[in-house]
């Protein structure tokens, strides 16, 4: 078997797993990353598309901002649309602060670069991922690799590997809790080469569902559909993904223009919360740990929170106070709660409920009444607006 010794086992290449090692590295400190999967397929996958200040500013201080400078689109607010009409959130005015619209996509192709150019020990197509001795001061982890048993023996293990991950199923059963719920809806992606047809995301609640226009630059739009969670994506032809577009998200005087379709999948929604993110030498980040719908745009940036919280802890670990470690688990559930609350709040407020009666006809009203206050209120939209923009770590 083969062995290898670091600091810090890094279990996945997503988001989290690659800044984590960006952040380490910064600090003199020794880390190897595993991915299961190849590097086109972790570069190829379509996911979030909005950065909080606070994201922005954590790539940028880590060295790897500068594409995201010059490419990343800022934005000064969101735009809420229901009743048929479309209402500016203008986070600028509001608290002063601001989100920068720049691809996960890119995100992680910046990332990767870095650790190219780095010479990273980063290892893709890795299989039969495990985490051993957790419980004690020496862990290791397992995984075969170009046919070869490898064994990493390190000081931590970080479980970034998402929510399918190893790492959070190797906590012990009776040691852990998971609070969760799932929604009876999920959302229709597509990304179409056309021009935005908006200037700032549009979230709309309309009477057949939830509908949303976002972009990924100058060129290429991205676009949702409330739709039900057991719909196949073959029922959904282009033109009709358009057809509900154009009903859903239209105003006067607006044109939604439509492009070719590059891209178009079914995503379910769940919150999920892992009731805690240590356990004796392992520490969980980012989706591995938790999950939020993509209302509020939260589920991306709450993985550069995690890593930013637990680079830190580590680099204090290594110079002799391990205190920020001690207290990672808990400060880092303690700001994904209220990112939780935030993300079921928008996402309960835009959705339709599925069923055709009293009760869902009430709450879609309900629901009319919460956006008209919303928007009618100062107080209510600056709550929105540092909610959006992001919580201070
Ligand atoms: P990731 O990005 O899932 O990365 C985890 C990595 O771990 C690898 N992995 C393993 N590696 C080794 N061994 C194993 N046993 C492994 N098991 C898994 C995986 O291949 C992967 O490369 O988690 P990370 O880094 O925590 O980043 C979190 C974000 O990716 C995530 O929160 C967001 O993308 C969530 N999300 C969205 N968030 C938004 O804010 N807006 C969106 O529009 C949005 N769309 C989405 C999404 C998540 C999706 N998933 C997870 C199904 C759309 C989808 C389809
Ligand atoms: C996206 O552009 O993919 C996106 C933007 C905002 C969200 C969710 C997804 O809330």
């Amino acid at each position: 078997m083969a062995q290898v010794t670091t600091r810090v086992a890094i279990i996945g290449a997503g988001p989290a797993g690659l800044l984590l090692g960006i952040a380490l590295h910064r600090a003199g400190i020794d880390f190897v990353i595993l991915e299961n999967r190849s590097r086109e397929y972790v570069l190829g996958r379509v996911r979030a598309g909005v950065l909080e200040q606070g994201s922005v500013e954590t790539l940028t201080r880590l060295g790897v901002g500068d594409r995201l400078a010059r490419d990343g689109l800022v934005h000064d607010g969101i735009y809420l649309q229901f009743a048929g009409e479309r209402h500016h959130v203008d986070f600028t005015a509001l608290i002063g602060r601001t989100v920068t619209v720049y691809g996960q996509q890119e995100v992680v192709k910046d990332l990767m670069a870095e650790h190219d150019r780095l010479g990273s020990d980063a290892r893709y197509e890795v299989a039969d991922v495990a985490p051993h001795g957790l419980d004690g001061s020496a862990p290791t982890v397992t995984f075969t690799s170009d046919g070869r048993q490898h064994e990493l023996a390190a000081d931590f293990v970080v479980g970034a590997d998402g929510f399918h991950g190893v790492s959070r199923a190797s906590i012990p059963a009776d040691q852990i809790t998971i609070y969760e719920r799932e929604y009876p809806y999920a959302w229709l992606g597509i990304l179409a080469n056309v021009a935005p047809s908006t200037d700032e995301l549009i979230y709309c609640l309309h009477e057949d569902g939830f509908a949303m226009h976002s972009m990924r630059s100058h060129s290429v739009s991205r676009l949702y559909l409330q739709v039900d969670p057991t719909e196949s994506i073959d029922a959904w032809s282009d033109a009709r993904i358009w057809d509900a577009l154009h009903t859903r998200l239209g105003v006067p005087g607006w044109t939604l223009h439509e492009g070719e379709v590059t891209e178009k999948s079914i995503t379910p929604m769940r919150s999920f919360v892992a009731s805690r993110l240590d356990y004796g030498r392992l520490f969980l980040v980012g989706d591995a740990g938790h999950i939020v719908p993509p209302t509020g745009a939260k589920g991306l940036n709450s993985a550069l929170s995690d890593v930013t919280m637990l680079a830190a802890a580590l680099i204090d670990f290594f110079a002799g106070d391990e205190r920020k470690l001690a207290e990672y688990g808990t400060a880092a559930l303690a700001r994904q709660w209220r990112t939780q609350q935030f993300s079921q709040w928008m996402t309960e407020m835009l959705h339709r409920r599925p069923g055709d009666n009293a009760a869902t006809a009430f709450d879609y009203r309900s629901q009319l009444g919460e956006l008209s206050y919303v928007t009618g209120s100062d107080y209510a939209m600056q709550m929105l607006a540092e909610q959006y923009t992001g919580l201070k770590l």
